[in-house]
């Protein structure tokens, strides 16, 4: 039997593979749903990355049945915010699409802290 175009699309997901630690990342948060690990290339002193271990490409292929998920993913990045003393604000952020300035097509959510945010972005 041949894959599915979306089993397809996982296989061959960076993200998916940082998810399956078939590829290394700095993990920060790991449960049934949610991965979250340091950004390569951060843009602030603290920069998390926070996935649904689920292969969703964007924000936009999101559907009524991921509303569990989303939310699952920004209470994430609240917790992973408090455990790391992000006391002063922070900011998260979901690149959606090429004019979003999503680069890796797996949904993620970023959080941002650790310095003063700057409006509005570029
Ligand atoms: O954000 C994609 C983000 O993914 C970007 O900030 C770099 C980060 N990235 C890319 N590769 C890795 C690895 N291997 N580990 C950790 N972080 C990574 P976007 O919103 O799509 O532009």
């Amino acid at each position: 039997m041949r894959p599915r175009r979306g089993m397809l699309d996982a296989m061959d997901c960076l993200f998916c593979k940082i998810v399956a630690e078939t590829i290394p990342s700095k993990k920060l948060y790991d449960d049934a749903d949610v991965y979250a690990f340091a950004d390569i290339d951060p843009k602030a002193p603290f920069h998390a990355l926070i996935v649904p271990k689920e292969h969703i490409e964007s924000l936009a292929d999101a559907a009524a049945n991921h509303k569990s998920i989303l939310g699952h993913m920004h209470l994430t990045a609240a917790e992973l915010a408090r455990t790391h003393g992000l006391n002063n604000g922070y900011r998260v952020v979901i690149n959606t699409g090429a004019d979003g300035g999503q680069t890796v097509s797996h949904l993620h959510l970023h959080l941002m802290g650790g310095r003063p945010m700057h409006w509005p972005p570029g």
